[in-house]
């Protein structure tokens, strides 16, 4: 099985009908599995595994995707759910290295697909250094993704991971996010200062650019504008990151059109910095987060 598979392959090998097709993304570059399940559609690229869309029924989309998101190899996708292994932001001592790793700019391996109930869930593979990973996505009336990361190599060695889920919200100035209230976090905008959040919820007036690294509690996120409540739940995964760029970096950013920065908020569940993940040789190391919108 390799990635470099043709929409044509993969239809044969792995089509459901009615529920499962596979396609060239706009650009015919990149190959994507397009889900249209009894419970949700959804849509997820080979290129970094990475989920685009996600809508369970009697729902509006879950997920913000950016109008002008490049989809080529080399770059990442801005928005839906960019996978970050083998490191979170900069890598510690290496300046020129990708931001957050390198799996979510490579094709990753489609290994099986499969139906559950109502559920359709999805197989991944990849390799990065000598980590193997294995992603499963299940799209249902709950979006729930596991990655699982065994260390193939000879040695001990340490790892940071991230879903950084780009969620849609209707304004990001009436978004609220719960469940960080007493849990410290680096504040990227200040230089990694380390603060303790005071208050829930989080809302938004500015720049937000927060590493909680020692927080594996549950998050919620309040939508007043679309009437909705996200509930993030984690299993295996002690960090949070919440972030939005707001006005003047997001005009910075060319895969980002100017008003696109007040639709969404990256809730992203992980471990990083203080909760790095060491595995001995042959270990395995399983974190997932279970997503879930409901009507206020
Ligand atoms: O998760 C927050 C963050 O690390 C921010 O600092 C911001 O730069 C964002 O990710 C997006 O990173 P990217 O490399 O995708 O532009």
């Amino acid at each position: 099985m390799t990635a470099t598979l043709s929409p044509q392959a993969l239809n044969e090998q792995y089509g459901i009908p009615h529920t499962l097709r596979f396609e060239s993304a706009p650009g015919g570059r990149l190959v994507r599995a397009v889900v249209t399940g009894d419970a949700a559609t959804g849509v997820i690229y080979l290129y970094g595994a990475q989920v685009a869309e996600y809508q369970p029924v009697g729902h509006k989309p879950v997920l913000f995707m950016s109008r002008q998101a490049h989809y080529r190899e080399g770059q990442p996708i801005r928005g839906g759910i960019p996978i970050c292994f083998p490191w979170f932001g900069r890598k510690e001592g290496e300046p020129g290295a990708p931001a957050h790793g390198t799996v979510r700019t490579k094709n990753w391996d489609f290994k099986a697909a499969r139906k559950e109930g109502d559920n359709l869930v999805i197989d991944l593979t990849t390799a990065a250094d000598h980590y193997e990973l294995l992603y499963s996505v299940s799209f249902g009336a709950q979006l729930t993704l596991k990655l699982k990361v065994t260390n193939t190599g000879p040695f001990a060695s340490s790892f940071e991971e991230a879903l950084h889920t780009y969620f849609a919200v209707s304004q990001i100035r009436q978004t609220e996010v719960l469940g960080l209230k007493g849990h410290e976090y680096l504040d990227k905008t200040q230089n990694f200062t380390r603060s303790t959040q005071g208050a829930d919820p989080l809302e938004f007036a500015a720049e937000t650019d927060r590493i909680y690294p020692t927080m594996a509690d549950n998050c919620v996120i309040r939508d007043p504008g679309l009437h909705r409540r996200i509930k993030i739940e984690k299993g295996n995964a002690h960090s949070t990151v919440v972030w939005n760029p707001w006005d003047e970096k997001a005009v910075e950013m060319d895969d980002l059109a100017d008003d696109e920065w007040a639709t969404f908020v990256c809730v992203e569940t992980g471990n990083i910095a203080d909760s790095k993940v060491t595995l001995e040789p042959t270990q395995s190391h399983e974190m997932s987060t279970t997503i879930t919108v409901e009507k206020v």
